[in-house]
C-alpha cells in the first residue's frame, strides 16, 4: 500500500488499471416493460467496438471489450478481432448465454433433461472455440438456472448436474484460458438459484483448479451483504477472477457503477489494492445497462468512478491506518480511512490523463469530439443490447 505522499507511485498505478467494458452496454436496453430506443446505437459488433474504441480513446483505460454470445455473433472471430486491434482496442471477456432459449425455461446446465444439458454444454465449449479464435482469456459464466417452486427439481442433483458441466468446460480450456464463474442470489429463478452466492461458486472452483476463478457482479448480492469483505476472502484465496461493476438501489439495476454508493466502491477498492489485486490478473469489467441515459458518455463516467474509486483507495496512508489498528484506536483508524475517502481526486485523475496525453476532461472531450453527431446521422435503426432482443 502506498502512502498519501507517495503521488507518483498512485499515478503510476492509475495508469496501468484497465476496465473493460461490455459490448451490451453500447446498444439499446431497457426494462421488461419498455426498451427506449436511442438515436446512433451500434447496429453490429463491429459498431459497438467503434464506440469502445472512443471510450478508450478518452478515457486512455479502457482497452477490452467484452462480448456476449450470441448477441455478437459473427463469422469470422478472428477478423472481428483484427478490426478491434486496428482501432486501438482488443477483444476481451467472452460472456456465455445460456438463458435465453426457450429450451432453457427449467435450466441449462442443471436441466433435468440430459439433452438440454448437452445443448448447453456444447455452447459454452463453443465459447472457448471463439476465445481461441479472439485470444481472450476469460470465459464467463452466468446461469439463471434455479427453481420458481419448493419441489419442482433436486436441488442436490441440480449441482451435481452443473458440476459436471463445469468439469466439462474446464477441460477444454487452453493453458492461458480461465473461467469465471459468476453469481447471483435471485432472478430470474426465484425459489432456488444453483449458483446463488460467493460460497457456491468458491466450491465448485476450488475443486475445479486454479484456472476457475469467481467473479463478483456487485448487483448480485442480497440488499445490506458486504461486498468488500467478500473481496477480502477471495483475494486471500486466491479465487477472485474479475467484477462486474454496476451500481444498484434495489436488485439487479445495472446502474452506472459508483453512483448509488461510491463509498461501498470505495471500500472495495480499498480491499482489492490491499490483497494485491490491482496489479494482477483482476479483471475488472463493467456489467451495466444505459436505459435512459446517453451510452457512451455514461460508459466514459462509468469508467472514471472506478478511476476515483481506485484513486481514493490508493491514497489510503497504510502506515497510519496499521498504526491506528494495532493499538486499537478504532477512530483514529476510520479516520485514516475517511481522510482518504473524502479526498477530492479529481485533480489528480486530471493530471494522470494529461501526463498520458489525452484530454483531462474525459466527457467534455467526447462531447467535443462530434462523434455522437456522426453516429445519429449514420446509424439508422440501432439494435437492442440482446436483453428482450
Ligand atoms: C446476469 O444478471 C448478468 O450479470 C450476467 O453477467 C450476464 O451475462 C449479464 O448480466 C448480461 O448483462
Ligand atoms: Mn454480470
Ligand atoms: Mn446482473
Amino acid at each position: 500500500m502506498t502512502s498519501r505522499s507517495d503521488a507518483p507511485a498512485v499515478k503510476a498505478a492509475l495508469k496501468t488499471q484497465a476496465v473493460e467494458t461490455p459490448s451490451w452496454a453500447y446498444g439499446n436496453s431497457g426494462t421488461r416493460f419498455k426498451v427506449f430506443a436511442q438515436p446512433g446505437v451500434p447496429r453490429t459488433p463491429q459498431e459497438k467496438l467503434d464506440d469502445a474504441a472512443r471510450v478508450h480513446e478518452h478515457t486512455g483505460v479502457a482497452p477490452t471489450v467484452a462480448l456476449h454470445i450470441p448477441w455478437d455473433k459473427v463469422d469470422d472471430y478472428g477478423a472481428l478481432a483484427t478490426y478491434a486491434k486496428e482501432r486501438g482496442v482488443r477483444l476481451g471477456t467472452i460472456n456465455s448465454n445460456v438463458f435465453q432459449d426457450d429450451d432453457y425455461k427449467l435450466g441449462s446446465v442443471c436441466h433435468p433433461d440430459a439433452a438440454v444439458r448437452r445443448k448447453a454444454v456444447a455452447h459454452l465449449l463453443e465459447c472457448v472455440d471463439i476465445m481461441d479464435a479472439t485470444g481472450s482469456r476469460d470465459l464467463k459464466l452466468w446461469f439463471s438456472d434455479g427453481t420458481n417452486y419448493p419441489g419442482q427439481d433436486d436441488i442436490r442433483s441440480r449441482q451435481d448436474r452443473l458440476a459436471e458441466a463445469l468439469a466439462a468446460v474446464y477441460e477444454r480450456l487452453g493453458d492461458d484460458q480461465r473461467m469465471l464463474l459468476e453469481y447471483k442470489f435471485f432472478e430470474p429463478a426465484f425459489y432456488t438459484t444453483d449458483v446463488p452466492d460467493w460460497g457456491t461458486a468458491y466450491a465448485h472452483c476450488l475443486k475445479l483448479g486454479d484456472k476457475a476463478q469467481v467473479v463478483v457482479d456487485t448487483g448480485h448480492h442480497a440488499p445490506g451483504t458486504n461486498i468488500e469483505f467478500i473481496v477480502a476472502l477471495l483475494l486471500r484465496e486466491g479465487k477472485l477472477g474479475g467484477f462486474d461493476f454496476n451500481s444498484r438501489f434495489y436488485a439487479d439495476d445495472d446502474l452506472m457503477v459508483g453512483a448509488a454508493d461510491p463509498f461501498q466502491l470505495f471500500r472495495i477498492m480499498y480491499e482489492v489494492i490491499r490483497g494485491g489485486g490491482l496489479a494482477s490478473d483482476v479483471a475488472f469489467m463493467l456489467d451495466q445497462c444505459h436505459n435512459i441515459e446517453a451510452k457512451i458518455p455514461a460508459i466514459i463516467r462509468s469508467v472514471m468512478n472506478v478511476q476515483e474509486a481506485t484513486a481514493k483507495a490508493l491514497l489510503v496512508d497504510g502506515t497510519a491506518l496499521a498504526e491506528a489498528q494495532v493499538s486499537g484506536d478504532v477512530l483514529a483508524a476510520n479516520a485514516v480511512l475517511m481522510d482518504a475517502y473524502n479526498t477530492d481526486v479529481r485533480p489528480l485523475l486530471a493530471e494522470v490523463r494529461e501526463e498520458i496525453g489525452i484530454d483531462p476532461d474525459p466527457i467534455a472531450a467526447y462531447h467535443r469530439s462530434g462523434w455522437a453527431q456522426k453516429i445519429t446521422e449514420e446509424r439508422v435503426g440501432g439494435t437492442q443490447a440482446g436483453w428482450g432482443a
